[in-house]
């Protein structure tokens, strides 16, 4: 992580102002994938990559937002947030969270705000979340105000959803306004209740990057949603009490798939299984059943490719290639899908050989040097002053 005494430095440097300091870390999830707008369950970890933002009122009407990634200043009127629309850019997600928090009654004053990152983008693993909650609690601090963690996360899904335009659900920025320190959460996403589970600290997190760009703003994502909530309407037609795939079973899919497209029954078939999966893996994480977790990932990941297709060749192979190196507990793709990271649970003592014999087995299959990172659950998003 970056040096938060030369972020802050550099801030001063640039806007003139001692800043207060932001963290929001990305997260991996477990399992539990696609569930998440479907009101059902998900089992992601904070991780220890994740965004900075430093900020400082000023004078003069002026939001400015820099960027350290991009080297990129850019300046709005405080004024004109509520009417601008996303532009596809990297300001699209701070901008985005103002214009909520605007739309919140709040009267958006003059700042400079300096961000920071080290999520790999397009990986999978929610830089865009971390930015956006990171971006809300430095934002909330210059306004004075204060919201529980829940509705916080709301409001930057919000964020993501009304202004830059995907169509994500919670998980994302909840696992980073509330993760726990070497804690893994199984978070109920109808009513927001979650249940830490200490991850046993002979277990690894190893993060295998396939470099196979994911994004979750149009394309295949909003497909498989819409797939999704096609299923579903299925059902509710039948069953008016089934308001969302949390709701439904697979006996509903064996009376009524028939009236689903091919493509929607199987969707639902991978969201409906995918909840009792998370559930158990919670259950048997919690007893320390490791053979169990590890079936499950590995039920979870076929689930995921052959009834969700929402994996790739790389992310299959990374997952296969994984199966045979001492101290694999399991694997799958983790995080929206159609590339991005695995996640792999290892046994803590094999993790620096594994991460390294799993890297080159997957540059000798596709020529690729693939980013593997050993992570640790993080503590979600917190001031640093
Ligand atoms: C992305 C989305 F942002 C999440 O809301 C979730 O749907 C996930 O993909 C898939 O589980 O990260």
């Amino acid at each position: 992580m970056h040096d938060v005494s030369i972020f802050r430095f550099k801030h001063k440097q640039r806007f003139g102002a001692e800043p207060a300091v932001f963290v929001a870390p990305g997260r991996v999830n477990l399992i539990g994938e696609h569930t998440d707008y479907a009101e059902g369950f998900v089992m992601p970890a904070a991780i220890d990559f994740a965004t900075l933002a430093a900020i400082s009122p000023r004078s003069d009407g002026k939001i400015a937002l820099y960027s350290e990634n991009y080297g990129e200043e850019r300046h709005f009127d405080a004024s004109a947030v509520p009417t601008m629309k996303a532009s596809k850019h990297w300001t699209d997600y701070p901008l985005g969270v103002v214009s909520i928090l605007a739309g919140e009654g709040h009267a958006i004053p003059a700042f400079s705000l300096s961000l920071w990152g080290d999520v790999p983008l397009g990986s999978g693993l929610s830089s865009s979340a971390a930015l956006e909650v990171a971006t809300a609690l430095a934002v909330l601090s210059v306004l004075n105000a204060t919201y529980p963690r829940p509705q916080l996360a709301r409001l930057c899904q919000r964020a993501e959803n009304e202004f830059v335009g995907s169509s994500c659900g919670i998980m994302d920025q909840f696992i980073s306004a509330n993760g726990s320190k070497d804690h893994a959460m199984l978070l109920d996403c109808r009513d927001l209740s979650f249940r830490l589970a200490p991850i046993p600290p002979d277990i690894a997190l190893v993060i295998a990057n396939t470099m196979v760009k994911h994004s979750v703003t149009g394309g295949d994502y909003t497909t498989r949603r819409a797939e999704v909530e096609a299923a579903c309407a299925v059902i509710a037609s039948h069953r008016p009490g089934v308001q969302f795939l949390r709701d439904a079973t697979v006996d509903d899919l064996e009376r009524w798939g028939n009236e689903m497209s091919a493509e929607s029954l199987k969707r639902a078939h991978h969201v409906i299984t995918e909840n009792l999966r998370t559930v158990s893996f919670a259950k048997a994480l919690e007893k320390g059943d490791m053979n169990e977790v590890g079936r499950l990932m590995a039920e979870a990941h076929t689930s995921y490719s052959q009834d969700f297709e929402a994996s790739c060749v790389e992310a299959d192979a990374m997952v296969e290639l994984a199966q045979d190196l001492p101290g694999l507990i399991g694997a799958r793709l983790t995080g929206g899908g159609f590339g991005g990271c695995t996640i792999n649970l290892v046994e803590q003592s094999q993790a620096t050989t594994f991460a390294q014999a799993l890297g080159s087995l997957y540059a000798g299959q596709f020529g690729i040097v693939p980013q593997i990172h050993i992570c640790h659950a993080s503590d979600g998003a917190r001031a640093l002053n």
